[in-house]
């Protein structure tokens, strides 16, 4: 040992590289188990992950048929999630049947059914499910569908809070920014190999005739990666370091051009001109907006422009008004802690006899029939203005 002890860190280093010179045995020794401990610590997690996965597999292989359920208006996650579970399924000998409550809408949603080729069972009621079984995926409590509460799911996996469970099978993992990052991690830990499906660009099929069973055709690893990457804005929010993990694991076996067609659909022309009125006529109280777009032949173009009037500089929450054949549409959007959007919509509808409005802090709707608006209030009914002054005082907390 050196017996001038300097201090600082190149005193220590020095010290250390002194000890280790006198004692390379015990050294060594301790850098090897060091090692093996981070080897160690690597691989079981993995063996953890594969039996998470087997555990589920071997639940699967239990049933003929498994209803695998994706949330309301189902999103790439949700659907890239479905395929995922049909992939495990179908190695396991396991039919499924992929079911979804609500539409499937927004032009990148569509866009990734049609590409992909895929073919939902939409659903209404508990009873157009007919398994014994079902898989929730990316949700964790059935909803959107009359008698959601009398399911009980077999298996529950899923990226966001709540306290769902499936009697047989949970795996919850509220730091992962999307679903499928989960997906990616089980068939990291099965180890299959990628596979590449011909893909007709004629006709947007998908053939998936001869995929090998153990395998991960391309365009379920595209469909994962679009999940991870539409779910976090493109790894820019709420992601972990496992949603980079698991899309560079992915980007092994997805088709790019695939990806392309999918995350770049072409728009709807009106949804462009329902956005630009939107932004054109917007009446802002900062950080609030507001705005009336008119009359829409496409109603999915008001939620689209109040995605793009969100983002807008100095806008933290926002509220678009539409109208269609005397019903006028409400659609929200909050990125302010301050504004739960849902219960905003909710405040500014609350009076009007069947208006319908609510949704979450950051999303909501409703509709109010332009009839019904007509019979409240003092003299002429309530206007389109002083619904756009409702607004502002349920977003200031005042209604
Ligand atoms: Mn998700």
């Amino acid at each position: 040992m050196y017996l001038v002890a300097t201090g600082g860190p190149v005193g220590m280093a020095k010290r250390v590289l002194g000890y280790a010179t006198e004692n390379p045995v015990l050294v060594t020794g301790v850098v090897i188990g060091l090692l093996l401990l981070a080897g160690g610590g690597v691989s079981l997690y993995r063996y953890l992950t594969r039996s998470t996965v087997s555990r589920l597999q071997s639940l699967l292989s239990g049933y003929d048929t498994v209803t695998v359920l994706m949330h309301p208006n189902p999103d790439p996650d949700a659907m890239s999630s479905a395929l995922a579970v049909d992939q495990l399924a179908t190695a396991a000998g396991t039919e499924t049947e992929l079911c979804y409550p609500g539409e499937i809408r927004r032009p990148e949603n569509r866009a990734f059914e049609t590409v992909l080729d895929l073919e939902f069972d939409h659903i209404e009621t508990v009873d157009d499910i007919t398994t014994e079984s079902v898989v929730l995926v990316d949700h964790n409590e059935p909803r959107g569908f009359a008698g959601a509460e009398e399911i009980t799911p077999t298996a529950v996996i899923d990226h966001h809070p709540g306290g769902g469970t499936g009697t047989d099978f949970t795996d919850v993992r509220t730091d992962m920014g999307a679903c499928a990052t989960i997906f990616a991690d089980y068939f990291q830990s099965l180890e299959w190999d990628f596979f590449e499906v011909d893909v007709a660009l004629t006709d947007g099929g998908v053939n998936t005739d001869d995929v090998p069973v153990e395998a991960i055709p391309s365009h379920v690893a595209t469909g994962l990666i679009y999940g991870i990457q539409s779910d976090t804005r493109s790894l820019t929010n709420g992601c972990s370091k496992a949603d980079f993990t698991a899309a560079g694991y992915l980007y092994g076996g997805i088709d790019s051009d695939l990806l392309n067609r999918i995350a770049n659909p072409q728009v709807d022309a009106e949804v462009l001109e329902v956005t630009a009125r939107a932004i054109t006529d917007r009446e802002v109280r900062a950080p609030y907006g507001f705005s009336d777009v008119g009359e829409v032949s496409n109603t999915d173009a008001i939620p689209q422009a109040a995605d793009e009037l969100e983002t807008l500089e100095g806008i933290s929450a926002v509220v678009i008004i539409g109208e269609k054949e005397g019903t006028i549409r409400i659609a929200g959007r909050s990125r302010d802690d301050r504004v739960h959007i849902g219960r905003v919509i909710e405040a500014v509808v609350d009076d009007i006899p069947m208006a319908e409005g609510g949704g979450h802090a950051r999303m909501g709707g409703g509709k109010i029939s332009v009839e019904y608006m007509d019979g409240i209030g003092p003299s002429d009914g309530l206007s389109k203005r002083d619904l756009q002054e409702r607004v502002f005082e349920a977003m200031a907390g005042e209604r």
